[in-house]
């Protein structure tokens, strides 16, 4: 098949799903073509079945804000007439799927008819989405796709509850390449990180208020009170500044590394002993997979789609949001000696279910019935 997919191309978790998606496919022989304003950050090597397509964004002196969706409404016009591209896969509704469903309707003035699947990832529903400068636009486009996806049956739920959807979601959870999460033992980091012994906590996001980095930073605090422990901080965004003075305060700014943005987060799973996810919202939770990949166990909040990833007393223990002393509890028992090696299993055996290798078939079989059912209505 040749697919088009369109993402933000930067270091949020949608982007780093529908780039390891398109590498999947074209693993598999279909034609992948990325749609994106740069070129996705994991997208560094060749393959003969990936391309990669520039929006180009003109300025000109009225425009306050460059209009971004049209731009991309029209190169996806472009790619799908020239590419003769069988599907469009948009991951992110906003402005993802409403550029998409421009670009159909402009097509089918031409008498080219092309699926669109719309993936949601969360943020585009549970934040920004429904607020209602956005909400009519989003409603329209989601049904107006031929197929829409949600990375969590709680994604699905939150979107039918606040959007007036005429259309099936079905759910199809995200995915880690096993493979390359494989654990890759860097011995050498640990011992220069935690060169007594100490257990390594780690939190990596976008520094998000959504986040709770803060409550990342006070269940650390009860922690290296109680057993010998290091915290590492993978990620940049908004309130680094912030936590980064509050680990001041705290008196623990000697415990706690902050390692910014990292392409290889795996070298540093690989040697941690507990992750902690202490969000607000969160549809998914795609960067606890990658730490369950590496078999690390998770401290996590009950929100959203967490509780479909992380099994509460099997992989690691879920908690109401802002509960540091629960949190602190349970990470206390996890990281016990007589229990740590089961969580660390546990968590290991549950990533294995969200494999690339068994995901993967579920998108071309949806893919397939897309199309199949827009040949259909269209003949
Ligand atoms: O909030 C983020 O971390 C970024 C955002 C994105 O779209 O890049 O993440 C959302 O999509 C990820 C991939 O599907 C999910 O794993 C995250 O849970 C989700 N974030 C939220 O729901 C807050």
């Amino acid at each position: 098949m040749k697919i088009g997919i369109v993402c933000y191309p930067t270091f949020g978790g949608s982007g780093v799903v529908a780039t390891e998606l398109g590498i999947g496919l074209a693993k598999e022989g279909h034609k992948v073509h990325f749609i994106t304003y740069s070129q996705p950050t994991r997208l560094d090597f060749f393959n003969e079945n990936l391309f990669y397509h520039e929006v180009d964004i003109r300025s000109y002196p009225l425009f306050q804000y460059p209009p971004y969706e049209l731009a991309l409404a029209s190169k996806m016009v472009d790619v799908v007439k020239y590419e003769k591209l069988d599907l469009l896969h948009v991951h992110y509704a906003i402005p993802h799927a409403s550029a998409a469903v421009m670009a159909k309707q402009i097509l089918k003035t031409e008498g080219i008819e092309i699926p669109i699947v719309t993936t949601l990832h969360g943020t585009d529903i549970t934040l920004v989405g429904k607020d209602p400068s956005y909400e009519p636009v989003v409603t329209y486009s989601i049904n107006q796709s031929d197929g829409v996806t949600a990375v969590s049956g709680d994604l699905r739920k939150d979107t039918l509850k606040h959007f007036n959807i005429t259309r099936e979601i079905r759910v199809i959870p995200n995915f880690i390449d096993l493979e390359k999460f494989k654990k890759q033992r860097k011995d050498h980091f640990k011992t220069a990180i935690c060169p007594n012994g100490e257990k390594l906590i780690v939190h990596t996001s976008n520094f998000r208020k959504v986040k709770r980095v803060d409550d990342v930073v006070r269940v650390f605090e009860r922690l290296v009170d109680t057993i010998p422990t290091k915290l590492l901080l993978v990620g940049d965004g908004p309130e680094r500044a912030h936590i980064e003075n509050l680990c001041r305060e705290l008196n623990i700014y000697d415990d706690v590394r902050f390692l910014g943005k990292l392409e290889a987060v795996e070298e540093v799973l690989s040697v941690a002993d507990l992750f902690v996810m202490p969000s607000e919202k969160e549809s998914f939770g795609l960067a606890a997979l990658e730490a369950m990949a590496c078999e690390v166990p998770l401290i996590s909040s009950n929100v959203g789609g967490i509780p479909e990833l992380n099994i509460h007393g099997v992989t690691g223990f879920t908690s109401d949001v802002g509960d540091v002393e629960e949190m602190t509890k349970n990470a206390l028992h996890v990281l016990s000696n007589d229990n740590l090696a089961t969580f660390k299993a546990n968590a290991l055996a549950r990533a294995k279910e969200f494999d690339i290798a068994k995901i993967l078939p579920i998108y071309e079989s949806f893919y397939e019935e897309v199309v199949a059912a827009v040949v259909s209505t269209s003949s």
